[in-house]
């Protein structure tokens, strides 16, 4: 983690009244001086040195940005602008963002308090932005053509109103909204209680991400923003595993999550080893009378969804999506199912007419991790992550709960890969074997095959249509 003090820093100017949408160049200078971050580490909590006490929450691959109080009003400077994202060490894409990261960097404020926020345009077309699920005044929505005009090029706007509920938030455009999100122009926004909340538990850590998704062919740099349901990045903040930090948390801890959904997908969250209570939603915290336990919770498109449990359970334990197809990068996913196909002789048979054809997955996908398969530049592995035991063989929507009972209150390192206490993981058996039981009643008990083929059926292989589907 990187030091927070190195870019916590605001110019010293007092701010002026700023009444008008479109800000003037004398007014600009009183503009809090953007703070840029380009890092892509998990930023040590921000905690507050302006404004009401709160708990602040731990942005997975991301930072908080620092506000300047001015006459009792909190003052943010968002600069939406093109980025560079390390979406996994190896892999970087171009994108949109916010303060030279996507996603922007969360905003964290109190319930009550009263927010100012300059949105400076960077990009090469207008934009605008829309705070989701706040309660305000309707002109300061965010929809362009519909509550404002839009932010053109080079034009910096300002929003002000009353955070007036607690709870998890996003913000994002509402102008060519298809193609800024596909971009990844998104950001998340905690309103912490003012005073204690019987709905809203104290927790000794609190963690927040979007779910977001992208569609880079392998080798590429650039998402195509025409894609609807083919995405083939299933990332959390713009990262992909083994990209996405660890959630690292002390024994007995209690631990909050936020999780908003921006993709155009729905995302069960399923967490190991813990149950948990879903606690909020974008309406707010949930009464407690329809908590009850899970360990899957769905996250629906343009959705957030804030769950809490008890870290009782020393460990590493997956936390990921649970559709397979997002835990896995960018590949071609046309291929035919060759799991049994014995195709010794075949493949050498096939590469006489076409060279360069591989044939792949007669033992089921795994042997890809490890397969010295050449990928393009600037491509991120399909199945990968080296854990303890071996490779995980994963990818996207994927990361890692880490309970450990000497993890220090408030320290978010990277403990290492547990220690398992002697006798406590699933190891080879090596004693006798008796013949394991099997479902025997298919033709007897249950109904027969009514008809059968004239002939056997015969498997052909096929080449892949293409390496850059999902
Ligand atoms: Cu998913």
């Amino acid at each position: 983690m990187t030091s927070r003090r190195d870019f916590f820093k605001f110019a010293g100017i007092a701010g002026g009244a700023v009444a008008a949408t479109s800000v003037s160049r004398v007014a600009m200078a009183a503009l809090p001086e953007p703070v840029i971050q380009t890092s892509p580490d998990t930023m040590a909590p921000l905690v507050p040195n302006s404004g009401r006490p709160y708990n602040p929450v731990v942005t997975l691959n991301g930072w908080t940005l620092p506000w300047r109080m001015n006459q009792g009003v909190k003052e943010f400077h968002l600069v939406a602008e093109p980025v560079v994202r390390e979406m996994a060490p190896g892999f970087k894409a171009h994108l949109w963002g916010y303060n030279g990261q996507s996603p922007g960097p969360t905003i964290e404020v109190v319930e009550g308090d009263r927010v100012r926020i300059f949105v400076t345009n960077k990009l090469p077309e207008h934009t605008s932005i829309h705070w989701h699920g706040q309660r305000l005044p309707n002109g300061m929505d965010g929809v362009a053509g519909l509550n404002q005009p839009a932010i053109q090029p080079g034009k910096t706007f300002v929003y002000e109103f009353v955070a007036r509920r607690p709870g998890t938030f996003m913000y994002h455009p509402h102008a060519d909204e298809m193609t800024q999100m596909a971009m990844g122009m998104m950001g998340f926004w905690v309103t912490h209680p003012k005073v204690k909340n019987p709905l809203i538990d104290e927790v000794q850590r609190d963690f927040c991400f979007l779910l977001n998704a992208f569609d880079i062919d392998p080798g590429s740099y650039t998402p195509k923003i025409m894609t609807m349901l083919d995405f083939n990045l299933w990332s959390w903040n713009s990262r992909i595993f083994p990209g996405i930090d660890s959630l690292n948390v002390r024994l007995n801890d209690k631990v909050r999550i936020r999780i908003g959904n921006l993709t155009m997908t729905n995302h069960p969250i399923h967490l190991h080893g813990h149950e948990f209570l879903v606690t909020g939603t974008d309406g707010g915290p949930t009464p407690k009378s329809t908590r009850w336990y899970e360990v899957t919770t769905d996250v629906a498109v343009g959705q957030m969804r804030q769950v809490e449990f008890l870290a009782d359970e020393e460990g590493d334990w997956a936390f990921h999506c649970h559709k397979s197809h997002h835990t896995m990068n960018a590949m071609g996913h046309n291929l035919p199912t060759l799991i049994g196909v014995d195709h010794r002789g075949l493949s050498k048979k096939i590469n006489n007419l076409i060279p360069d054809y591989m044939v792949m997955g007669e033992r089921g996908m795994a042997d890809m991790t490890e397969m010295e398969m050449p990928i393009p530049d600037n491509t991120a592995p399909m199945m990968t992550g080296e854990g303890p035991f071996g490779s995980v063989e994963m990818g996207g929507m994927f990361s890692v709960l880490k309970v450990r009972r000497d993890q220090k209150p408030g320290d978010y390192k990277d403990p290492g890969w547990f220690k398992h206490p002697e006798g406590t993981v699933a190891h080879e058996y090596e004693g006798p074997l008796s013949e394991p039981a099997r479902f025997k009643a298919e033709g007897g008990q249950s109904m027969p095959r009514a008809q059968t083929p004239s002939q056997p059926t015969e498997v052909k292989v096929r080449k892949p249509q293409s390496h850059n589907g999902h």
